[in-house]
């Protein structure tokens, strides 16, 4: 009898080296020490629609609201809020926060990105409601950017389990943002101190996403390529994968479903349980959870080949045109959207979508069609 051919081995991630922060150039100023990622501040065009879907859909807490802005936090969280809604005219990212470890590192921010020459403010206790002293600005990328420390205190509402519902939203968990060129990007988080823990690479190494990280999860930031600057998604962590089904489901018994984009399902890299909603404004929101540890020093870089149809989304599920086409503008500190640039090496979806699309996984499994 012949022997049947055996398959070829599925694709793993290469396995490389973790990359520590470069060493500091002698006579540089230093980065600030940056804690995580903390809040967003959207411009939306109905606040009153925004609040329906972040607080009676996905289940936000308001801390605060005005004829201005609506102020959200999710169930874990003690800061004032971990996003901001603000009323405007056109619907646009209008900043990123990062929490640096004390007061003085708000200084260390405001020295760090004077020396690179880009624009910078000071902004006062307060001028953004719940959170103290700050600096804002808009950083190499072209994304407006706040690092800051004090924040008001608010009760934490983690056991007031009366108040969740069963697709309870406990934290932020990072940010991503699409710019054309991933690796200049990327060296800049860097030497910003981010460490990378997974990316995406053609065999030529070009190089079409990275993912980041401060505090001990995959990731804070991540990279993802295509025509920038401009914000990708925010998102937000449950405990349990459950949860996030849960949101698919109460989305469906609103008769909501349209406000799914992509999902739900395992991602490749970072292993997450995830689904993608997009709100009113159709600003990207990632429900995500249970990703990995990465807090040891030696930790190492999982890189995935663009060709593995795993890697976006772990059972090989196409990942739709939108996801990878549609972002929301970013404004500079005065609020005037900041101009795009277009990606100019391969991208992603033309090397992953469409006909001729192909990958290692299914391309081993003949009985199974092509997918991107
Ligand atoms: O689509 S990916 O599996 O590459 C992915 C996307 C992994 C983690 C994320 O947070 C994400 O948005
Ligand atoms: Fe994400």
């Amino acid at each position: 009898m012949p022997t049947p051919a055996v398959p070829p081995p599925p694709p793993v991630p290469a396995v490389r080296p973790g990359t520590p922060a470069p060493a500091p150039r002698p006579g540089a100023i230093p980065p600030p020490d940056i804690v995580r990622a903390a809040y967003a501040e959207l411009v939306v065009t109905d606040p009153a629609a925004s609040r329906e879907f972040y607080v009676d859909l996905l289940g936000l807490v308001v801390t605060h609201e005005d004829e201005d802005a609506v102020y959200l936090r999710a169930f874990e969280e003690y800061l004032h809020h971990s996003l901001v809604l603000r009323r405007g005219e056109s619907p646009a990212l209008a900043a990123l926060a990062y929490r640096v470890r004390s007061p003085g590192e708000v200084d260390a921010a405001e020295r760090y990105y004077r020396a690179l020459g880009v624009p910078v403010e000071r902004r006062a206790a307060g001028a953004t409601r719940g959170i103290g002293p700050a600096v804002r600005v808009v950083d190499p990328l072209g994304f407006p950017l706040e690092f800051f420390y004090a924040a008001e205190h608010v009760p934490r509402l983690h056991q007031s389990y009366d108040l969740h519902g069963a697709g309870a939203i406990a934290r932020l968990d990072h940010f991503n943002i699409v710019v054309p060129d991933v690796a200049r990007a990327e060296r800049y988080y860097r030497d910003l101190g981010f460490r990378v823990t997974e990316d995406i690479r053609g065999a030529d190494d070009t190089l079409y996403a990275s993912w980041l990280h401060r505090k001990d999860t995959v990731h804070d930031i991540a990279l993802t390529g295509g025509d920038g600057p401009r914000l990708h998604h925010i998102a937000f962590s449950t405990h349990e994968r459950g949860q996030v089904l849960h949101v698919c489901d109460l989305l469906g018994a609103r008769r909501r479903s349209a406000h799914i984009e992509r999902g739900p399902g395992r991602h490749g890299v970072s292993n997450a349980f995830y689904v993608y909603v997009r709100d009113p404004d159709l600003h990207r929101v990632e429900i995500y959870t249970t990703d990995y540890y990465t807090g040891d020093p030696d930790h190492p870089v999982l890189s995935w080949d663009v060709r593995d149809n795993q890697r976006r989304d772990w059972w090989g599920n196409p990942v739709v045109p939108s996801w990878y086409a549609e972002a929301s503008t970013v404004l500079d500190l005065a609020g005037k959207p900041q101009p795009v640039f277009a990606r100019e090496e391969n991208s992603e979806a033309e090397v992953t979508v469409g006909a001729d699309g192909f990958s290692f996984a299914r391309d081993a499994s003949p009985q199974v069609g092509p997918s991107t």
